[in-house]
């Protein structure tokens, strides 16, 4: 089946950029945040701004600290972007957000510094065109589900309290994060706890290899929606041999770069659900493509996130209103992770978070508040 309109070409008139400025803040965690490659206590955020003679436009750029989920780092995006990215785009003067890949192609890689130029200018010209990410996306409903994903845990006890709150709050799926040692005991009691019926899935962040696909197993009898990435990114054929000799569902995240890749590991069968992350492919174009591509084929997606400001997360949120997003994503409310957001605040009304229907994100960057968590000073790239 296919026929969905995605308006991704659109009758939106290009912006002609006049610069762009790199903006560091740090926001500290509600909680401290444990996955099986680290404990984060803080989220080091890079933010960019494009000046346009149509007005202003703001992206999020969602690389961390260090570079432990992937190769890109904050600094990493940042030198990028000033070296590289940013020259390329104020060379190319006119530009529609769906020319943005190819005008900063000549660069390999770095598909999260890229992703967050891309969303600055899809900003910037929606802004000018008066219509919202949604609208321009193809959204199709109002709203998204929303779920929740929660860090490894000091205790089960400190755990089942965490769930319980996240339960409490209306999320309609937990998302637990697992490691070697930290895995079937915890699942198990969160399984108990919430009964068979609610929505559970794990994700291993490439802890495991291919010696523990007789303990992963075990997962069998806890009735998940899927395992998110249990190995490493390069190594699909690990994961063919996983989901031929387990139940549960197979789901890739860091595996899945652009759409050629997720369209190979479906055939091969190394994925029967896809976690779409724009900043992980390259942009929300990139992703809109692979969720076409899923849409297509059947393959059923889910929005990830990567600890979002208010900024990330409107845009998240407008792409996880696309038609082949059919399960609760990691697009949780402002508070699951910060005590104050940087745009107006995204809170949970039923378990679903509302798509923004303003001109562009639809959400304002409170510039107050880049100012008062600034941790480096503010770079501003202008034309050679
Ligand atoms: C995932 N995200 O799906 C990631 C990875 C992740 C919501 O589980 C700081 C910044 C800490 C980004 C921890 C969720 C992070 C981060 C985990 C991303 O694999
Ligand atoms: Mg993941």
């Amino acid at each position: 089946m296919s026929g969905v309109a995605v308006h991704t070409g659109g009758s939106a008139l290009p912006v002609e950029v006049e610069a762009v400025e790199l903006h560091r803040i740090a926001m500290p965690l509600v909680r401290a945040f444990e996955t099986s490659f680290g404990r984060q206590t803080a989220r080091d955020v890079l933010l960019v701004r494009v000046l346009t003679a149509q007005g202003e436009g703001w992206g999020e750029c969602v690389a961390m600290a260090d570079p432990v989920y992937s190769s890109e780092y904050v600094e990493g995006a940042a030198a990028v972007i000033r070296d590289y990215l940013a020259p390329a785009l104020l060379a190319a003067r006119t530009v529609r957000a769906a020319e943005v890949s190819s005008v900063l192609g000549g660069t390999i890689g770095h598909r999260m510094a890229k992703a967050a130029l891309e969303a600055a200018v899809l900003d910037a010209q929606t802004r000018a065109a008066g219509i919202s990410f949604g609208e321009y996306f193809g959204a199709v409903r109002p709203e998204v589900d929303c779920g929740v994903s929660v860090g490894i845990a000091p205790s089960i006890e400190a755990l089942l309290d965490e769930v319980s709150e996240y339960v409490e709050a209306g999320y309609r799926r937990i998302k637990l994060k697992i490691k070697p040692g930290r895995d079937l005991e915890p699942v198990a009691a969160v399984r108990s706890m919430l009964g068979p019926d609610a929505l559970l899935q794990v994700d291993a962040n490439t802890a495991y290899t291919v010696a523990d696909i007789d303990h992963l197993r075990g997962l069998d009898d806890f009735g998940l929606l899927l395992i998110e990435q249990p190995f490493v990114e390069e190594d699909i054929a690990a994961h063919v041999m996983l989901a031929k000799a387990i139940d549960t569902p197979v789901c890739l995240d860091e595996s899945i770069t652009g759409t050629a890749v997720a369209i190979d590991a479906i055939e091969r069968d190394a994925t029967s659900i896809v976690n779409i992350k724009a900043g992980r492919v390259g942009g929300y174009l990139e992703a809109i493509r692979i969720h076409d591509a899923c849409l297509e084929r059947d393959v059923a997606v889910w929005c990830g996130g990567m600890l979002e400001t208010g900024l990330g997360r409107a845009a998240n949120v407008a792409l996880a209103a696309l038609p082949g997003f059919t399960l609760p994503g990691d697009t949780s409310a402002s508070d699951r992770y910060f005590a104050d957001d940087l745009t107006e605040s995204f809170v949970l009304v039923d378990g679903r978070l509302a798509v923004p229907s303003g001109p562009g994100t639809g959400v304002t960057v409170r510039t107050e508040l880049v100012s008062a968590w600034r941790t480096r000073p503010v770079e501003l790239l202008t034309r050679a």
